[in-house]
């Protein structure tokens, strides 16, 4: 597809220009490129991990793609994912000149691959987060975009990039996971558009849906029901919780990467204003996912126990065993929908 034609043709302009030139400026002066994004990978860290890697190898370049954690099993059908290798597959010290750093709103976000960063190597952020800091040599934030999918399609745009039919897949797999199917407040006209496009440039969305949702290990699928029947429903249904032990994880031979997405179940009732899933990773630590409706900001509750994400989608870690992060999130949850 010509994306010059088909871009001119949906009235589709990037007001970002000067960041796109700056990035593309420091990656044609690179030789060896790293590409990461943040440990637990999501839909929208992986796609456009490996759209910018498609992207920078028909330039020509050497591309390192690592990550730090596994990719969750419902994304391994998009082509070319088998090449983003641990951190541990390499050597401790890598020759890179620049470091392209995905959907991280801090640098320590890409985890075990800081240690590839040090003075030589210069940095590129592209985010869309609420509570992103602007840590790299070049920085381009964008919180009105609805995922760093749709900022990649902005940047190939404007760089004339013609993309494929697996980046388009690639792009198409990061915006509709990010926007919660395009459900999420953040799915704008413009997301709108650039999915049209990226169905046009081969993305079949049937496909990737079955892939990404209707494709569930009959584990995963036990363990979902399981979790499901953990569900509390407290200030008159306003708020939903739901929780996940260790123990029904190993019962029911499921991994957590597998359980991404599973908070979503939260929000399958409209007078639901807050949805939270506390799951237990030890004795002493507990992780919150939490999703929103209406003007409840998630990011912020998030944010008092040093996590982060968007105003309706974000999480955190409590340094307590799960009954007593309950308690606690119960008790801010109440506070913050009371006074909402
Ligand atoms: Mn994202």
């Amino acid at each position: 597809m010509n994306l010059r034609e088909k871009t001119k043709k949906s009235n589709f302009a990037s007001p970002h220009i000067n960041q796109i030139r700056k990035i593309k400026k420091l990656l044609q002066d690179s030789r060896q490129i790293l590409v990461v994004s943040h440990i637990d990978p999501d839909g929208d860290a992986v796609g456009t991990q490996l759209a910018f890697a498609a992207y920078l190898k028909d330039l020509g370049k050497k591309v390192y793609l690592i990550r730090d954690s596994e990719i969750p099993a419902k994304y391994l059908f998009l082509q070319h994912v088998d090449d983003i290798k641990k951190v541990e597959d390499f050597p401790s010290e890598l020759d890179i000149d620049t470091a392209l750093i995905l959907e991280c709103p801090t640098v320590e976000r890409i985890g075990g691959a800081t240690g590839f960063l040090n003075d030589r190597v210069k940095t590129i952020n592209i985010d869309h987060h609420q509570d992103s800091t602007p840590f790299a040599t070049v920085n381009w934030i964008d919180t009105g975009a609805s995922s760093v999918g749709e900022m990649a399609f902005e940047y190939f745009a404007a760089v004339d990039y013609d993309i494929s039919a697996d980046v388009a897949e690639q792009l198409y797999t990061a915006i509709l996971t990010d926007t919660g199917r395009f459900r999420y407040a953040s799915t704008t006209p413009r997301t709108m558009t650039i999915a049209g496009l990226l169905l046009e440039a081969g993305a079949d969305s049937r496909k990737i849906c079955d892939y990404v949702y209707y494709n569930l290990d009959p584990a995963v699928m036990k363990l979902t029901g399981w979790v499901l029947n953990t569900i509390e429903m407290l200030n008159d249904g306003k708020i939903c919780l739901i929780h996940l032990t260790n123990e029904m994880l190993t019962r029911a031979g499921a991994r957590v990467s597998d359980t991404e997405g599973l908070v979503d179940l939260t929000m399958f009732n409209m007078g639901v204003q807050v949805g939270c899933l506390l799951k237990e990773i030890d004795e002493s630590r507990t992780k919150l996912s939490l999703r929103a409706r209406d003007n409840i900001n998630v990011a912020e509750i998030a944010g008092r126990f040093n996590g982060g994400g968007h105003v309706s989608a974000a999480g955190c870690i409590i340094p307590l065993p799960l009954s007593e992060a309950r308690q606690k999130i119960i008790g801010i949850l109440t506070e913050v929908v009371n006074a909402g």
